[in-house]
C-alpha cells in the first residue's frame, strides 16, 4: 500500500504499514513472528546488512553470551526448542548468529525486513494517528505503531580521547568488529577497556599479538566460565521437563530458572560460605555467583563485601605480580552493582610475558598521538588500538533517532532531558503508539534479555490485537502513571547496591548523561506480575481511544 504526499527527505513512495519495528535483532525477530501471527502488516529496518543485532556487530574475538545459552534461547515454539541444539554452555558469538539466522530462515522473516537502512526521525501525525519513520533509504515508514527495538547496547560510545584521529596504526572497536576479522599476528595492540568485552577479547588477543598493553581505568570482577558441554545435570533437568523450567524461568528475578539463596550470610560459618563460594566458582556460573550465595549478597554492603573478598582473594592466587594483582583487583563497587564479566583465562592472561598492564587510575592517558598511547608517565608505540570502550546503553539507540516527535509536536530529547522516564519501560507519555522494547524502566539488561524481550514482544503485539478487536487505534500511558512507575522504580533501587556504582546502567559512563539507573530492578517475575495485573484492571495507567 502506498501513501502520497512523501517528505522532501526520502524521495520516492511511503511504504504504509500497521507495525513499523526497528531493529531486527532478537527482539525485532520476534516481534516480526508474532505481528505477523496477529495478521498486522509490518516491516523492520535496520543499519545492518543481516539479522543478528548485537550478534550481527560483536564479533570480536572471544565473544560469547554469559548467561547460559539454553537459557538465552528463544522458548515460544517448542518445536524450534528441539529443532536446534547449542554445542556449548556458553555458545560463542558465530554460533548465536547462526541461531538466529536459522530463525529468521525458518519463519520466513528475512522478507519483511529493510536491511542496511538506518531510520533517522520519528513524527506523530495526530491527524492520521501514524507515525512516518524518515530513513537514509528507499521509502519513508508509514506505521500506525512504532515500535523500537533497537537494543539497549547497540549504540557505541566514542571513546573520548585525545588524538584518536592522529592515530597512523590501525582502529578497531569491539563493537563494530570486521566482519573477515582481524590479523593482529606480530603487532603491538593496545586494548583500552575491561569490561565484558575488553576480558573476553584480552586472552585471545595476547596469544595473537607479539605484545598486548591494556590500558585499564577501572578493574571489574570477573569469574571463569569453565565453559564446555553443557552440565549434564542442566541437560537432564531440560529433557525431563523443558516447560517447566522455563515458566520457572519466567516468573524468576533474573529469567534464569535457578532459585536464589535464602540463608543470610550471616547464618553461616565462615567455611560453609566458603565451600558455597567454591563450588560456585569451580561451576562458571554467573548468575548462580550473583543470586545464590547468600540472601543479603545484593542488598547489604557488608554481605556483599564477604563475597567480594573471596573473588579479590583469586585473583591475587592467579596473577603473579602483586602490584599488577592489585590494580586488577577491584575495590570502588561491590559486587554484581557492574555488570560483573565471564572470563576465559583473563586474570592469567596478565602472567603472560607479552602482556602488560596499566593503571590509568595511576597513570591517566594523556593522548593518543600518531604512533601510540602516552600517559601522563610514559610513551607506548603501538600498531593497533582495540577500543572496548562500551556503549550509550539504554537510552543511546532510542535517541539516536532524531528527533522522536510526539503530540504536539513534542520530542523525546525535551521530555527526557533530565533521564528516561517511562510507564513500565514500555511506553513515554504524549507518545501515543511508540513502544520501546526493554526500553528503560522495564528489567531489561539486569536479566536474560531472552526472556525479558519475549515477555515485552508477547505483552506488545497482545495489547495490539486486543486494541483492534475492540476498537482502539491509540495507546498512551498517563502521566500520573509514568510519574507512579517512576517512583517505584527508585523505591525498588534503594534497597539494591546498585546505587553505590558508577556504570552504564546509570549512564554514568557517558560525559554529560543524566544520572540514574535504568533498569527495573523489582526482578523479572514480579515485573510481569505487574503487567499481567495492569491488563486484567482494565490496561490501568493508559488511555486507549
Ligand atoms: P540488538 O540485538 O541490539 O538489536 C538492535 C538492532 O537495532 C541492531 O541490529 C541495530 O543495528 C538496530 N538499530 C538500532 N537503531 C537503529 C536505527 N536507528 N535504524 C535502524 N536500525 C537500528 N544479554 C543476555 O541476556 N545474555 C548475554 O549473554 C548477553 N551477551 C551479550 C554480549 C554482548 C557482546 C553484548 C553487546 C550484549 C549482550 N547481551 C546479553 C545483551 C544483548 O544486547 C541482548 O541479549 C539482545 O541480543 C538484545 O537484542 P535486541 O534485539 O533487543 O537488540
Ligand atoms: O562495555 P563496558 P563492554 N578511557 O561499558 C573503559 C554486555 N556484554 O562493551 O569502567 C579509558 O562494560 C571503561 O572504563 P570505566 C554486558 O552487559 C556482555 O565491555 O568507565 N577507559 C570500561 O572498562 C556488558 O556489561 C558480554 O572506568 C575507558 C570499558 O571501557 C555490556 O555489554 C560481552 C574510556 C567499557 O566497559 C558492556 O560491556 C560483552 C576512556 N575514555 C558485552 N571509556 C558477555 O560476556 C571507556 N573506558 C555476555
Amino acid at each position: 500500500m502506498v501513501e502520497a504526499g512523501a517528505p522532501e527527505s526520502t524521495q520516492g513512495e511511503i511504504q504504509t504499514v500497521d507495525v513499523g519495528v526497528v531493529g531486527a535483532g532478537f527482539a525485532g525477530l520476534y516481534l516480526l513472528h508474532r505481528l505477523r501471527k496477529a495478521g498486522l502488516s509490518t516491516v523492520a529496518l535496520d543499519t545492518a546488512n543481516d539479522v543478528g543485532g548485537t550478534w550481527y556487530w560483536n564479533r570480536y574475538p572471544g565473544a560469547r553470551c554469559d548467561i547460559q545459552t539454553v537459557d538465552y534461547s528463544y522458548t515460544f515454539d517448542p518445536e524450534l526448542e528441539t529443532a536446534w541444539q547449542w554445542s556449548e554452555k556458553y555458545a560463542t558469538q558465530p554460533e548465536i548468529l547462526r541461531y538466529l539466522g536459522f530463525v529468521a530462515d525458518r519463519y520466513d522473516l528475512r522478507r519483511d525486513i529493510r536491511f542496511g537502512t538506518r531510520v533517522l526521525g520519528a513524527a506523530w501525525d495526530d491527524s492520521k494517528e501514524r507515525w512516518l519513520l524518515t530513513t537514509d533509504k528507499g521509502p519513508a515508514v508509514s506505521c500506525r505503531h512504532y515500535i523500537m527495538a533497537t537494543g539497549c547496547l547497540s549504540q557505541p560510545k566514542p571513546p573520548e580521547i585525545e588524538g584518536v584521529h592522529d592515530f597512523k596504526g590501525e582502529i578497531y572497536f569491539t563493537s563494530r568488529w570486521p566482519h573477515d576479522g582481524v590479523d593482529l599476528r606480530g603487532k603491538r595492540v593496545a586494548m583500552i577497556g575491561t569490561g565484558s568485552s575488553g576480558i573476553q577479547s584480552i586472552p585471545i588477543i595476547a596469544e595473537q599479538a607479539s605484545q598486548l598493553t591494556v590500558f585499564q581505568r577501572t578493574p571489574n570482577f570477573a569469574l571463569p566460565a569453565h565453559n564446555g558441554p553443557l552440565p549434564e545435570d542442566r541437560a537432564a533437568q531440560l529433557a525431563q521437563d523443558r516447560n517447566g523450567l522455563r515458566e520457572q524461568a519466567r516468573w524468576s528475578l533474573t529469567g534464569v530458572p535457578i532459585p536464589p539463596a535464602v540463608e543470610f550470610s550471616w547464618q553461616m560459618s565462615e567455611a560453609e560460605r566458603r565451600e558455597r563460594f567454591e563450588k560456585l566458582w569451580a561451576s562458571g556460573d554467573l548468575v548462580g555467583m550473583l543470586t545464590q550465595l547468600w540472601a543479603d549478597q545484593g542488598v547489604d554492603a557488608d554481605g556483599n563485601a564477604l563475597l567480594a573478598d573471596l573473588i579479590r582473594e583469586k585473583i591475587r592466587e592467579i596473577v603473579k605480580d602483586p602490584e599488577t594483582a592489585a590494580a586488577l583487583t577491584p575495590h570502588d563497587h561491590p559486587f554484581g552493582a557492574k555488570r560483573p564479566c565471564l572470563d576465559t583465562n583473563y586474570y592469567a592472561t596478565f602472567n603472560r610475558p607479552n602482556v602488560t598492564l596499566v593503571n590509568l587510575r595511576q597513570e591517566p592517558i594523556a593522548s593518543i598521538t600518531a604512533n601510540g598511547i602516552k600517559t601522563d608517565k610514559r610513551s607506548f608505540d603501538i600498531d593497533v588500538i582495540v577500543f572496548a570502550t562500551g556503549f550509550d546503553a539504554m537510552t543511546g539507540a532510542i535517541r539516536a533517532v532524531h528527533p522522536i516527535k510526539g503530540r504536539d509536536g513534542k520530542s523525546l530529547d525535551d521530555t527526557w532531558a533530565k533521564g528516561p522516564e517511562t510507564y513500565l519501560g514500555l511506553t513515554v507519555a504524549g507518545f501515543p503508539n511508540l513502544f520501546l522494547i526493554t526500553g528503560p524502566g522495564s528489567p531489561s539488561v539486569l536479566s536474560n534479555m531472552a526472556v525479558s524481550i519475549e515477555q515485552h514482544v508477547d505483552f506488545v503485539v497482545d495489547r495490539l490485537a486486543a486494541m483492534r478487536e475492540a476498537g482502539f487505534t491509540t495507546i498512551e500511558p498517563t502521566e500520573t502513571a509514568q510519574a507512579g512507575w517512576t517512583r517505584h522504580m527508585a523505591d525498588c533501587a534503594t534497597v539494591t547496591l546498585h546505587r553505590l556504582a558508577n556504570t552504564w546502567y546509570t549512564g554514568a559512563n557517558v560525559p554529560g548523561k543524566p544520572q540514574a539507573l535504568m533498569p527495573y530492578t523489582g526482578g523479572v517475575g514480579p515485573y510481569r506480575g505487574i503487567c499481567n495485573e495492569i491488563v486484567s484492571r482494565g490496561m490501568l495507567g493508559f488511555k486507549l481511544t
